[in-house]
């Protein structure tokens, strides 16, 4: 077909806001014009002209044409038509174009709720029986302490399910949780009435933080109350199979206290200490408890600073390491929420002392995170000075990402260093920090630079596919996610970003490419391109909410 033989128009599944710049990828065909038409009146809504034939090294040796309709801004349903290519997928121009996308990302994360069935009338064809209750965990040899011996056991029920397996991972809840804390930080309105339809809609609470309460309530178990120290995990020693939660019914434990687990607890702690402050009357006590265990956790670090979290393959543990050996940055984000929710100088102190800068997070990188806060929250507990060493760190940290993306012929900002496990959450994580540079110093190009990311991650990538389960014409189908997997449901649970193009096949996997950007497999097997996880999906809530609010 002309499909196979020349590739696609790749667009945002999804669709444009009326005054964004508009991009689509066009095979390198002789072509030199495009048409848009409208869908419903089948009339030529838009002619433009293609640019020269451009390459990406991430995508080999294949080139392609950019068709630029930003001009087009009335709203609509529209396909891109150019001659000897097939029309591209439907997309809409619309004001809310992502509006059910980021109530679809936000919502996934009820799917992933441990302890507790899934009824019909909240899940609907995804309701399940309840998993892992987790009343009867026990403490494993590297995590025992005279309080607390090994192989006692006690309960620490909720949170959700890190990923595609069954683990509860306190590194990785550390940004996710803080990350959907945020998004509600800063666009409270826009949450004010949301309604996801989760058990807890309609309650005095928006619903994100009805969700994130799911998760803080089992992390706030994960501290030992003898000590402050933290938990890394609570997994099984092996991976399960590809069961339903209900099933998957091996013994789970808590393993090994860890620095980077205890200091992700002490800053997403202090950041619910102060953003759960307002609704006393729905969770009464629990501003003012995380705020003493956000203190306790930060004391255990000081006194454990280098607890390292690592498994080597022949250890009894299998399931996720989060092993990160660079703490600095954990050190400096706690402190930051620390010094924002206390004031006490003897954080900020702290904070500077790591000498971290602003950028891309990551589970293993939260330096970022502690700008972010500090922008957000500090401006009056700081001078004019320190503030600025602030919010230029932020911006400097974006005009180096505006390079990437200015560079880039395909116009999204990433790097050919940026295909990695997950990186589609890197690239997500890259548009946060151009929209934080956005409030402190307005350029459109940031705006242009983070919708882009946008783009890519609904379709505007080499692959073709929308990396969001349910959301586009054509989704990732086959994502890596044991409930998808195994509940005889043909489409996946909704909401989920797959974690996207690299070409590291740790799986061993068969992939259609070597190119970094096209080395990617809808299918089950691919856990290093195809699996989700809460972390990717964090910052797809938190910039569908900004562009939702732009
Ligand atoms: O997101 C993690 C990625 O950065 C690592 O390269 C990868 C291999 O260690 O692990 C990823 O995290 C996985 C975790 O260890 C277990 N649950 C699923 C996570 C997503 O694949």
């Amino acid at each position: 077909s002309a499909k196979a033989e020349v590739g696609f128009t790749k667009v945002n599944q999804l669709g444009y806001l009326p005054a964004a710049k508009k991009l689509a990828v066009v095979p390198a065909v002789a072509a030199a014009k495009f048409d848009i038409i409208d869908v419903t009146s089948g009339k030529v809504a838009f002619t433009g002209s293609l640019s020269d034939v451009k390459s990406w090294s991430a995508m080999g040796d294949e080139s392609f044409k950019l068709a630029d309709f930003s001009a087009l801004q009335a709203e609509g349903s529209y396909r891109l038509v150019v001659q000897g290519v097939s029309d591209s997928y439907t997309f809409d121009i619309s004001p809310s174009v992502y509006s059910q996308a980021h109530d679809g990302a936000l919502k996934a994360y009820y799917y992933n709720r441990a302890s507790t069935e899934l009824t019909e009338q909240y899940a609907g064809v995804y309701a399940r029986p309840a998993g892992h209750p987790d009343t009867d965990v026990r403490i494993f040899d590297n995590a025992a302490s005279a309080a607390r011996p090994a192989d006692t056991s006690f309960a620490a029920p909720k949170g959700w399910y890190d990923a595609g397996d069954y683990g509860k991972y306190i590194v990785n809840s550390g940004i996710s949780t803080y990350t959907l804390m945020a998004a509600y930080e800063h666009f409270p309105s826009f949450y004010k009435q949301r309604d996801i339809d989760i058990p807890e809609s309609g309650d005095a609470v928006p619903d994100i933080l009805d969700e994130v309460m799911w998760n803080l309530e089992w992390m706030q178990v994960m501290q030992d109350p003898n000590d402050g120290g933290v938990y890394h995990k609570l997994t099984t020693l092996n991976f399960s199979g590809a069961v339903m939660p209900h099933e998957a019914t091996a013994q789970r434990y808590f393993i090994k206290k860890s620095t980077a687990a205890t200091l992700d607890f002490a800053a997403v702690m202090a950041t619910a200490s102060r953003v759960y402050a307002p609704f006393e009357g729905a969770f009464p006590g629990k501003s003012a408890a995380y705020r003493q265990a956000a203190i306790a956790a930060w004391e255990w670090a000081q006194a454990n600073p280098s607890e390292t979290y690592s498994q080597t393959p022949l250890s009894k543990v299998q399931t996720g390491a989060y092993g990160d050996k660079k703490l600095n940055d954990e050190f400096a984000w706690a402190a930051a929420e620390l010094f924002i929710l206390t004031g006490e100088q003897k954080y900020w102190q702290a904070f500077n002392k790591q000498k971290v800068q602003a950028g891309e997070s990551s589970w293993a990188n939260v330096a970022g995170l502690g700008f972010i806060s500090l922008a957000n929250n500090a401006r009056s507990l700081l001078n004019e000075a320190q503030y600025k060493t602030v919010t230029d760190s932020i911006v400097r940290a974006a005009d180096s990402l505006l390079v990437t993306y200015k560079e880039n012929a395909y116009q999204v900002p990433i790097g050919n260093k940026d295909f990695f496990w997950g990186g589609n959450s890197g690239t997500l994580n890259r548009a946060w920090v151009l929209l934080e540079a956005n409030k402190i110093k307005p350029q459109q190009e940031y705006i242009d630079a983070a919708l882009a990311a946008v783009d890519y991650i609904y379709g505007r990538n080499p692959t073709n596919y929308s990396f969001v389960t349910g959301f586009g014409d054509n989704p990732a189908v086959g994502i890596h996610h044991r409930p998808s997997y195994a509940d005889g449901i043909k489409a996946p649970v909704p909401g989920w970003l797959a974690g996207g193009a690299h070409n590291g096949k740790q799986d061993g996997c068969e992939y259609p490419s070597d190119a970094p950007a096209k080395s990617y497999l809808d299918d089950w097997c691919s856990y290093s391109t195809n699996e989700i996880a809460i972390n990717w999906n964090a910052p797809l809530v938190y910039i569908l909410a900004a562009v939702n609010n732009l």
